[in-house]
């Protein structure tokens, strides 16, 4: 079976489907947003995951259809939580460096944005901190458009991508999403505790939000709530969960 294949065909045969992980605010323990995570499941092949065929999807062009559809289909359901089940969420939709080289890119998150009705504001763009260093001058102009539109932006893995603070200060961003590797061993590591303080209090300088990824514990989020970190994302709080099991999970919380 070829791989290349099968994921061209995967879209039209509507073998994908996002799963949404929870957000949590760490002051109040409430879901504030979700992050849209895209699954491929295969009659033949089985579950795929992201890992294996996003790289193929990136090589091949096809993350672009594949992008605009994650983006539409989380807009739309963050649109149906707010109209069908009142529920005020806002959704954040990993980006591809691909997508963000699209001359057309800007127009298409402001077409799925008008398709959807979904108010801007409930809209937020994560793109990996390596990407974003790699490719700062063009980064720079579309996520400045972007931000013009109203959507959220945040970088994703934080710490890991080599950072020039100077590109940081220039980048529109809201939100610093620091990288699970430094949340795993946090309890344990003086050093990982040291950075990820020193994240946070870098964050609060430049008026950023900071969520910290991949929080397994309740002693990682002891030390996160004493560190002052916003908001905490991980399967301590909750794994990657299908639509109708936010909405449950939302009024658990309530
Ligand atoms: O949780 P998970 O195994 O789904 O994620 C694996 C990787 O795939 C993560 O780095 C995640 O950011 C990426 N990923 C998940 N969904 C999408 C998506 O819709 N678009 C892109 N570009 N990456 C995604
Ligand atoms: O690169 P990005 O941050 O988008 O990656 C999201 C990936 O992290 C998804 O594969 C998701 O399933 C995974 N993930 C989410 N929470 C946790 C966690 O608490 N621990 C681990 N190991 N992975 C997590
Ligand atoms: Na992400
Ligand atoms: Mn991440």
């Amino acid at each position: 079976l070829n791989m290349e294949n099968a994921l061209r065909k995967a879209l039209e045969n509507e073998q994908f489907v996002l799963q949404y992980q929870p957000k949590v605010d760490v002051l109040t323990g409430r879901i504030t947003g979700t992050e849209a995570l895209i699954r491929w499941q295969h009659p033949a092949l089985g579950f795929v995951p992201p890992s294996e065929f996003i790289p193929l999807a990136e090589e091949t062009g096809l993350i672009i259809p594949i992008g605009k559809w994650v983006l539409s289909t989380a807009c739309a359901q963050c649109k149906a939580w707010q109209v069908d089940e009142k529920l005020e969420m806002s959704v954040a939709v990993n980006l591809s460096m691909l997508q963000l080289r699209q001359e057309n890119f800007i127009e298409m998150v402001e077409q799925v944005l008008m398709e959807t009705g979904l108010d801007p504001q409930y809209l937020e763009i994560e793109i990996t901190e390596s990407s974003a260093m790699n490719n700062i001058e063009l980064c720079i102009q579309r996520l400045i458009a972007l931000k013009k539109l109203g959507v959220g932006i945040s970088i994703d893995d934080f710490g890991t991508g080599y950072s020039s603070l100077a590109y940081l200060k220039q980048l529109p961003i809201d939100t610093l999403k620091i990288d699970r590797s430094f949340i795993n061993d946090i309890t344990n590591s003086e050093d990982d505790a040291a950075i990820v303080q020193a994240i946070i209090a870098m964050a609060r300088i430049l008026k950023l939000k900071v969520i910290a990824e991949g929080v397994e514990t309740q002693e990682q989020l002891t030390l996160l709530e004493q560190y002052k970190c916003n908001a905490v994302q991980g399967y301590y709080l909750s794994r990657p969960l299908a639509a109708w099991d936010v909405v449950k999970r939302h009024r658990e919380r309530m």
